[in-house]
């Protein structure tokens, strides 16, 4: 079995509603468990600013997909929830984003694992923060060290408990 950890955003429509209905067809794919839940964090946007603010949050499943067929079921629960690719780093339903495979290193064309920007972002650490505190970050550090360091954690704040799992 593989330890992910993904990343789960939106910033269009009813963000919670995106965001529930990204955990319901994670928890209804028949090779994914979902192991832990962070709360939703209302969060600034990073990148490009033009844009609404975002909820994130932060999910640990357990499965025995490789990376590569992982990426497509995330990107296939993208596309059910009328993902549309316009505007980089803009406006999105739903982004489902793989931030950790095990301890792995992965650079391929369409994946890179740890998530390239992780390390510097606050709307990741600190949902992340909340269910694995220790976890380590290839090459980088513990999640609770990275954030002690992390810029633009005033603009993450809790929304609310999530309700369903916990
Ligand atoms: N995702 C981005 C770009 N900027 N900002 C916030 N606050 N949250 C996100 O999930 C986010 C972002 C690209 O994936
Ligand atoms: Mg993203
Ligand atoms: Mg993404």
């Amino acid at each position: 079995m593989n330890q992910v950890y993904l990343g789960l955003g939106s910033n269009m429509g009813d963000r919670e509603q995106y965001l529930l209905q990204a955990i319901g067809l994670l928890e209804e794919s028949k090779n994914i468990k979902i192991k832990n839940v962070s709360s939703i964090y209302e969060t600034a946007p990073i990148g490009y600013l033009d844009q609404g603010a975002f909820l994130n949050m932060a999910v640990e499943i357990e499965t025995p997909l490789a990376p590569l067929p992982l990426l497509e079921q995330t990107s296939r629960i993208e596309n059910t929830l009328n993902r549309k690719r316009e505007i980089h780093w803009g406006p999105r339903t739903i982004d489902v984003d793989l931030l950790l495979f095990n301890q792995e290193i992965i650079h391929e064309e369409k994946l890179t694992v740890p998530h390239p920007r992780m390390a510097e972002r606050a709307f990741v650490l600190v949902p992340l923060m909340e269910i694995a505190p220790e976890l380590y970050l290839p090459g980088k550090g513990k999640i609770k060290e990275l954030l002690s360091c992390c810029p633009g954690k005033e603009g993450v704040l809790l929304k609310n408990a999530f309700p369903v799992i916990k």
